[in-house]
């Protein structure tokens, strides 16, 4: 998301190696698409080199690129934030570089302006919204229907909040209450990565960690640490590694002082805000998993089938970190590093492992 000609498309399609059209002229009508991201895991990679597995298969992040904001147009963003059908996460793209060819919305290159408008238009949403909620449950109860205690309640902290100016990613609720909260629809506690889209030759300049740092700290009172993160890019730049070859973008990349492509960056980023971490099963295929950090063996077990859980036993662990140690399950297993733990036991990232069970 984002406001016009910020780069929202050319990022979406090195993500998801689509070709979606991208120009420097304002769209007018456009229909949110749609791509598929597989999430890169150098442990599934390595496991596969030496286990030649039939079948490799990565975690994948659904990514849906949005039709822009419009300034001072608070209609066309609140009906572009209804669009939205419950996103996990939004990733707001800013415009940070210079291009005389490329027009800004606004005019000049502004990139704090921009993140702050992006901000209000997501506030002044959930305001529109829990006002309008509140006034529904209000006419309901007035014909005499019962009115959902939990949603009033809920409905009426958040509008507390708001009104001071807080956005409720900022707020601590309750477990139970972030549930109840996600079927309203709300915008601002999602959590969100900011991607500055800078230019070429700004890559790894002290203005850009300025830049950075400037909009880390409007997040840090906008909202909790772990619901937000910043990072640059240049999306040109990032099209270009995406069409060479492994060696030649290497090189590219060496040339600009950089160790990977800032869109890994962004898809770990995206897995990290989201709070996931992986487990590993193999068997006739090698898959990672991903699964929201805390969950225990037996709903993991789930994920795999519901027979699993059903008849689950115990789960046969070891963390790839061992497993490397030793470069086999059976020469781990006589080291005795195959542990065996039971339903309740707290996956850990990089945890591979077999479920014994029985039905
Ligand atoms: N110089 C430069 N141009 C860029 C960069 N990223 C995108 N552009 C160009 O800016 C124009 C708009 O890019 P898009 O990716 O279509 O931007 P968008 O945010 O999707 O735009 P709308 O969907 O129209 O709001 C295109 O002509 C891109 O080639 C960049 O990093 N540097
Ligand atoms: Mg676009």
């Amino acid at each position: 998301m984002g406001l016009a000609n910020s780069g929202k498309t050319t990022i979406f399609n090195v993500l998801t190696g689509k070709k979606i059209e991208t120009n420097p002229y304002p769209s007018t009508d456009y229909t949110p698409q749609l791509g598929t991201v597989k999430v890169p895991d150098y442990r599934i990679d390595y496991l596969a080199e030496i286990l030649k597995p039939k079948k490799i298969t990565y975690p994948s992040i659904e990514l849906v690129d949005f039709m822009s904001f419009k300034h001072q147009d608070t209609t066309h963003n609140f009906k572009v934030i209804q669009q939205l059908k419950d996103p996990d996460a939004i990733i707001q793209v800013v415009r940070a570089f210079e291009d005389p060819k490329i027009p800004h919305p606004i005019g000049d290159i502004n990139p704090m302006r921009d993140v702050n408008i992006f901000e209000s238009e997501l506030m002044f949403h959930d305001f529109e919204l829990v006002d309008k909620r509140l006034e529904k449950i209000k006419e309901a109860s007035k014909k005499g229907k019962k009115i959902d205690e939990l949603q009033y309640r809920l409905l009426n902290e958040c509008k507390e909040i708001l009104e001071s100016n807080i956005p409720l990613r900022k707020a601590n609720f309750k477990e139970e209450d972030e549930k109840a909260l996600r079927y309203l629809q709300f915008i601002t506690n999602r959590p969100q990565i900011v991607v500055l889209n800078i230019y070429e030759k700004d890559i790894n300049t002290e203005k850009i960690s300025i830049l950075q740092n400037e909009v880390e700290k409007y997040y840090t009172q906008k909202g909790s640490p772990e619901k937000i993160k910043v990072l640059s890019l240049c999306a040109n730049i990032e099209m270009e590694i995406s069409h060479l070859n492994p060696e030649d973008s290497k090189a590219f990349l060496e040339d600009f002082g950089l160790q990977e492509p800032a869109s890994k960056k962004l898809i770990r980023a995206s897995y990290e805000i989201l709070e996931l971490i992986s487990f590993i099963t193999i068997d006739n295929e090698l898959k990672a998993w991903p699964i929201k950090k805390g969950t225990n063996a037996l709903r993991a077990a789930s994920k795999v089938h519901t027979d699993i859980a059903k008849g689950f036993i115990r789960a046969e662990i070891i963390n790839y970190q061992d497993f490397l140690k030793y470069g086999s399950i059976s020469a781990a297993k006589e080291k005795g590093l195959v542990r065996l733990e039971g339903k309740s036991y707290e996956i850990q990232d990089g945890d591979i492992i077999y479920f014994r069970f029985n039905i």
